[in-house]
């Protein structure tokens, strides 16, 4: 087989394994969602033999899982993975012993694991035991996915998506009215898939009080998929009759306001079940990057910020947004409309394009920072 035609084979795959992984992105905090295929010839042609994805709540690791599924055809196989496999003894043996004990002759890897316990060390225990290595194949493919992850592992912090519906115009809503449609079914449809690959849905308190906001998914498929509720609520006046405070016991409603916030609407608010954030705040906001620590402390690696203007504009000020997604409508909404904070002609600077799509009669874009 020429060079070429084996870098194709090995990309196809390794697409074939982060497409794997992805149906568990946001299932598997704090542990990233990866892919692994078992590849072997069998003489007419390469066949997956095992498949495996980080399991839900993070462990077992996709090596695993896809050596189970291979068990004895493993031997002389290829195995794709999304991640350097791990190399430390954690609550699971190292992947990439396993690796070597099961047989496998080749491993192709997508991106490197950051995490000092596996840095370089997955792919040196391979490399040790004989077996051929080749590292970094659609490298940037891996680091979109695994934003996440890396946002943690690097930053300390949450990957930020942040959100927005705009309209022709370029307005994210009207004055004085609370949810309007800006886009149409299929991509609102988008966002709920979205929203079940985070850990949160993030927003201003504006928007709690102007839309009365669920912000749950709701999609057939995607049940039980619903990430925590945040709200950034300085002065804690998010109403105990509102729709997300009223859902606080079946999905976790996080609050982060200061402390000169309504006592008595909060001893309420947690009596509803709604949670406060021990938040930090300067000049008399939320304090966003200590917010964002003490979120990924508490494990969550990916959140999305939907609303409102003032808050969207509060993360892009401060540097702490890292991937923009922007969907936008056909129709426009006038002089009485609310600008977005952002636009596709303006993108501050560092990030770059990765997705573009249209979803019924709305586009789509989607921009990453890189770490
Ligand atoms: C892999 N395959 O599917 C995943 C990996 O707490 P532990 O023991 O589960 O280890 C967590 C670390 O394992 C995490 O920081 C990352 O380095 C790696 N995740 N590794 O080989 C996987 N999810
Ligand atoms: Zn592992």
């Amino acid at each position: 087989m020429s060079a070429s035609e084996q870098d194709r084979i090995d990309q196809r795959y390794i697409a074939a394994a982060l497409r794997l992984s992805r149906k568990h992105l946001g299932l598997t905090s704090t542990n990233p969602a990866v892919g692994t295929l078992i590849v072997r010839d069998s003489g007419s042609g390469p066949v997956i033999v095992g498949r495996g994805v980080t399991a839900i709540g993070g462990r077992p690791h996709a090596e695993a899982e896809a050596l189970a599924e291979a068990g004895d055809l493993a031997r002389g196989a290829t195995a794709y993975v999304t991640l350097e496999p791990c190399a430390h003894h954690g609550r699971t043996p190292p992947c990439a012993n396993a690796l070597v004990n099961a047989g496998i002759t080749r491993v192709v890897g997508a991106a490197s694991d950051p995490d000092p316990r596996v840095s370089g060390k997955g792919y040196a225990i391979l490399r040790g035991a004989g077996i051929e290595v080749k590292e970094a194949v659609l490298a940037r493919e891996a680091a979109d996915q695994l934003a996440g992850y890396m946002n943690r592992s690097v930053r300390k912090r949450p990957e930020v998506i942040l959100k927005l519906a705009l309209s022709a115009d370029g307005m994210i809503g009207r004055r004085g009215q609370g949810q309007i449609e800006i886009t149409g079914q299929v991509a609102r449809r988008q966002v709920h898939v979205m929203r079940a690959e985070t850990d949160a849905i993030l927003v201003g308190i504006g928007t709690a009080l102007a839309d009365d906001p669920e912000l749950t998914v709701r999609l057939p498929g995607f049940r039980n998929r619903s990430p925590a509720r945040i709200v950034l609520d300085r002065l804690t006046r998010l109403p105990a009759t509102s729709k997300l405070a009223r859902s606080a016991h079946d999905v976790p409603v996080l609050v982060a306001a200061c402390p000169e916030g309504d006592p008595s609407n909060r001893a309420e608010l947690e009596r509803a079940g709604v949670k406060f954030l021990a938040t930090e705040t300067y000049d008399g906001r939320v304090a966003l990057p200590e917010l964002l620590e003490d979120l990924a402390n508490q494990g969550m690696s990916r959140i999305i910020v939907e609303g409102g203007a003032d808050t969207a504009r509060a993360f892009l000020d401060e540097g702490l947004v890292d991937r923009i997604a922007l969907f936008s409508g056909p129709e426009a909404i006038g002089p009485d409309g609310i600008a977005a904070p952002i636009g596709r002609d303006h993108i501050p600077a560092g990030f770059s394009l990765v997705r573009e799509a249209r979803f019924g009669e709305d586009t789509f874009a989607e921009w990453i920072r890189e770490i």
